[in-house]
C-alpha cells in the first residue's frame, strides 16, 4: 500500500485529492492546523473524515512537519497548505509570506532531513504570471506576480525547482489555473456568486455586491485538477506543468451562467462595490495545458457551464437546509 501525506487536507483541493488517493488504495495522512472550531466539513461532505489519518501541524512550524513525516513515512507529499485568498494577502502579507512562501521551504527541508526519496508536489499558481505580456501562459511564460500571495507563491515555486536541482529531490510544481467546486471557500468569486444565486432564488438575499467583473479567469473543476497532481508524481522524472482549460471567461459572463440557470437576469441583482476592488488586479489569465495533455495524458472533463450548474445546485440544497435548520448564513469576507 502506498502512503501519501497531504498538507492543506481540509481545503478544497486537499479533500478532493484525499478522496482520489483513497480510491486508488493509498493510506492517506493529512496535516491539520489547530483551529478553535472544526475544519473538517469538506472531508465530511465527501464522507472520508474517518478514512484519513490526521496529524496536527502548521506550515510555519518545521518541528511539527518533521514529526509528521516521521509518523506517516509517506512516499508522496502533496503541499497544498497556504493562505490562499489573494484579497487577504494585502491585509496579512507577512502571514501569507510565512505560510504560503517559507512554509514550502519548511516542508522541503523536513523532507531533505527525513527521507529525500519522498516525491513532492508543490501547489503553484497562475497568479505567478500576474501582469503577463503573452496571450496564453505556458511553462515558458515569464512571471510577474501582482499580489503578496503571488509573490509568496513565486518563492515557493522557485525553492521547489531549486531543491530539485540542488538535492535531486523528486519535486514537481503544478502551475494550476483557477479551479472551483461546491467545496470552494465562500470568499472566492465563483462560490460567492453561486451562494448568492441560491439565496436570491430562495428569497433570502436581494443583491450581490461584487468588484471588478471584467476580470477574466480560466476556470476548471477541482475534481479534474487533483488528477493532474497525482499524475505528476507518477512520472519518471520531476517537472513543472501548467494545468488549465485553455478558455477564459469574464466574471460577468460567469455570473450570467449562474443566474440564467435559475431563470434570473444577473443585471437585476449585481451591484458594483468598490470595496471589492483589489490594490493591483490580474486582468486576464488563460492557460495553455498542451504539455500536461502531451506528457501526463491529462484532459479536462467538466465544462464551465457544468461546473457552475453543479455549484448552484449544491448551494440551493445547502441554503434550503440552512433555512429549515435555522443556521445563520455564512459570513462573506471581503475581496
Ligand atoms: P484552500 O484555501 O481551500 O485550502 C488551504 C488549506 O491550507 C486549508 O486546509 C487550510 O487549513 C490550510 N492552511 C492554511 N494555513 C495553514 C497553516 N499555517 N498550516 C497548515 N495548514 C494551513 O485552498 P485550495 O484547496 O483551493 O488550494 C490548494 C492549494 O493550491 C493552495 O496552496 C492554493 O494556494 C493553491 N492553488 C489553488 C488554486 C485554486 O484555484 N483553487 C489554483 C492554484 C493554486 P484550514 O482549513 O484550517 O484553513
Ligand atoms: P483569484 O480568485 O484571485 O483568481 O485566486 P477569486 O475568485 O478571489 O477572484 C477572481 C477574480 O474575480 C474578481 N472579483 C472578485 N473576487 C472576489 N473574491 N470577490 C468579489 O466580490 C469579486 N468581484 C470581482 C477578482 O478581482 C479576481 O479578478 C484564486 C485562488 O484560489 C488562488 O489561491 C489561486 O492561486 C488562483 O485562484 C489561481
Amino acid at each position: 500500500m502506498k502512503t501519501a501525506l497531504i498538507t492543506g487536507i481540509t481545503g478544497q483541493d486537499g479533500a478532493y485529492l484525499a478522496k482520489l488517493l483513497l480510491d486508488k488504495g493509498y493510506k492517506v495522512y493529512g496535516i491539520v492546523a489547530r483551529r478553535s472550531t472544526s475544519s473538517l466539513w469538506r472531508l465530511q461532505f465527501l464522507g472520508i473524515e474517518r478514512e484519513v489519518q490526521l496529524l496536527e501541524g502548521d506550515m510555519t512550524d518545521p518541528s511539527a512537519l518533521i514529526r509528521a513525516l516521521q509518523v506517516a513515512k509517506p512516499k508522496e507529499v502533496y503541499n497544498l497548505a497556504a493562505q490562499s485568498f489573494v484579497g487577504t494577502s494585502w491585509d496579512q502579507p507577512i502571514t501569507t509570506a510565512n505560510v504560503t512562501g517559507v512554509g514550502v521551504l519548511n516542508i522541503l527541508e523536513a523532507i531533505r532531513l527525513t527521507d529525500p526519496s519522498i516525491r513532492f508536489y508543490q501547489a503553484s499558481t497562475s497568479e505567478m504570471f500576474g501582469l503577463i505580456q503573452e496571450p496564453m501562459q505556458s511553462e515558458k511564460t515569464p512571471f510577474y506576480p501582482r499580489s503578496p500571495y503571488g509573490v509568496a507563491k513565486l518563492y515557493g515555486h522557485w525553492i521547489t525547482v531549486n531543491y530539485r536541482e540542488s538535492f535531486n529531490i523528486f519535486a514537481s510544481s503544478g502551475i494550476l489555473f483557477n479551479h472551483e467546486s461546491p467545496l470552494r471557500g465562500i470568499e472566492f468569486v465563483t462560490r460567492k456568486v453561486t451562494d448568492a444565486v441560491a439565496r436570491i432564488k430562495l428569497g433570502r438575499q436581494n443583491e450581490l455586491r461584487l468588484g471588478n467583473i471584467d476580470a477574466q479567469r480560466d476556470w476548471g473543476f477541482a475534481g479534474d485538477y487533483v488528477k493532474a497532481m497525482w499524475l505528476m508524481l507518477q512520472q519518471d522524472s520531476p517537472d513543472d506543468y501548467v494545468v488549465a482549460t485553455g478558455k477564459t471567461t469574464t466574471v460577468r459572463d460567469m455570473c450570467k451562467i449562474a443566474f440564467n440557470y435559475v431563470g434570473l437576469n444577473y443585471e437585476d441583482f449585481v451591484v458594483i462595490d468598490p470595496q471589492f476592488y483589489r490594490p493591483a488586479e490580474v486582468d486576464i489569465l488563460l492557460g495553455d495545458p498542451s504539455k500536461a495533455k502531451r506528457q501526463l495524458g491529462w484532459e479536462i472533463e467538466t465544462s464551465l457551464e457544468q461546473l457552475i450548474h453543479m455549484m448552484v445546485e449544491a448551494d440551493l440544497q445547502r441554503v434550503g437546509k440552512e433555512t429549515q435548520e435555522g443556521i445563520a448564513p455564512a459570513i462573506i469576507l471581503g475581496a
